[in-house]
């Protein structure tokens, strides 16, 4: 029997480099190994996170629809992550490119640090929920039980995010 697709949402991000090569390779990459993508927000400008003397970010979000189960989903980003030459040094510091699980179907999942759907501060920052709501604003925050251009809407993160 074949295991039902699900659709993933996934947040991509670069700071380093040839930035946008960076984020189009990627969406390469997550066309073939994780699945078809199904639609693809602007690519937006936005100002850095946590550690904020690091360069501004390039960020983009897709929704792909996928076989794989959350766990080798997020083997097969991490693997995609390395092949485009990601080298994890500091914690919160600037990369080449970074693949993010925001969502998967409606599920819940919270296995490890680096396994956890919803993404657990997705909806405190303007530069996950602004690409977010440009593809599924009325997509429903499966611990929220709010939409998410409800959840931007009352987001207070003022870093400057802007399509380019
Ligand atoms: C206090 C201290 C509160 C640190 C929050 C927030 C840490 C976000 C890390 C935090 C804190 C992060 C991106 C980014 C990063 C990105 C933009 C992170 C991990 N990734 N900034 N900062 N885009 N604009 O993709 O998200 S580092
Ligand atoms: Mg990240
Ligand atoms: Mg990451």
């Amino acid at each position: 029997m074949q295991l039902e697709k699900q659709k993933t949402y996934l947040l991509l991000g670069s700071n380093l480099g040839d930035r946008e090569s960076y984020l189009n390779n990627a969406l390469k990459l997550i066309a073939e190994e994780v699945g078809e993508i199904k639609s693809k927000s602007s690519i937006y400008e936005t100002a850095a996170w946590g550690k904020t003397d690091q360069p501004g970010f390039l960020n983009l979000a897709v929704e792909i629809e996928t076989s794989l189960t959350p766990l080798a989903l997020l083997k097969t980003v991490l693997k995609i992550e390395e092949s485009l030459g990601r080298v994890r040094e500091e914690r919160w510091g600037a990369r080449l490119i970074d693949i993010d699980i925001i969502l998967y179907g409606s599920e819940i999942i919270s296995i490890t640090d680096e396994l956890q759907i919803p993404h657990p501060e997705m909806e405190n920052r303007k530069f996950v929920m602004e690409p977010l709501a440009e593809i599924a604003p009325d997509l429903i925050h499966p611990l929220l039980h709010k939409s998410v251009s409800e959840i931007l809407t009352s987001l207070k993160d003022t870093l400057s995010v802007s399509k380019i």
